[in-house]
């Protein structure tokens, strides 16, 4: 994977949008998004059959734009689909347990802190994401925040590896976490929620 490629990453599942989803997401892509990942979670979360169909349709239009496809949690349906790779949570499968198909593949994995640092498997992780950095409605149990201060410790500990910022970032806020050590921005409802969703992706690559 390129560092370049966390610049604007984009992650949503269709609890996150309240009309058509797969709109939402192709009008990201095709407004310049870097990465996406698809994070099927909640009440009414698509299973089975329907996710795979609908994570194949989203596998199909980031190639369409050239953009990594990562699924968040389920390694069986990234590996179904095909997806380009797989971001992990702490209390999700570790990456070590991962099957053989995602040797090739990009490996993310959230690391909040200094202590989950201490506890996770680096070797086989290409990036990690970090926060929430601001307050973020859209995890239950994201925790408390870590402010720039916590993106900028985290920096000085993981030398070079890449590292994403993540949580209640928006387009006024985004650039202080660019300058605190994060090679890119992701978000959820800085694009879901977006009245204009190109506008709102355009304003970030400005
Ligand atoms: C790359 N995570 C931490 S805060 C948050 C999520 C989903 C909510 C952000 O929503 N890093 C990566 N992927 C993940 N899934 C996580 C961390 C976990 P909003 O932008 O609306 O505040």
């Amino acid at each position: 994977m390129k560092r370049e490629d966390l610049r604007l990453y984009f992650i949503c599942g269709s609890s996150n949008v309240e009309g058509d989803t797969l709109k939402v997401i192709e009008e990201a892509l095709e407004s310049g998004v870097t990465m996406f990942q698809l994070r099927e979670k909640g009440q009414d979360a698509l299973e089975g059959k329907a996710l795979v169909n609908f994570a194949e349709t989203i596998r199909s239009l980031c190639r369409k734009y050239d953009v990594p496809f990562i699924v968040n949690d389920d390694a069986q349906l990234a590996e179904r689909v095909g997806a380009d790779g797989i971001h992990l949570g702490q209390d999700d499968q570790t990456v070590t347990s991962l099957s053989p198909y995602f040797d090739d593949k990009i490996i993310g994995l959230s690391v909040r802190d200094r202590y989950e640092l201490d506890r996770s498997e680096l070797s086989a992780v290409d990036y990690i994401g970090t926060g929430p950095v601001f307050p973020t409605h859209s995890k239950d149990d994201a925790g408390s925040t870590i402010g720039v201060e916590g993106l900028a410790e985290m920096r000085s500990r993981i030398k070079e590896l890449p590292m994403v910022a993540i949580g209640g970032i928006n387009t006024e806020n985004f650039r202080s976490c660019l300058r605190n050590g994060a090679d890119g921005v992701s978000f959820i409802s800085a694009i879901a929620e977006a009245e204009d969703v190109g506008q709102a992706v355009r304003g970030f690559l400005k």
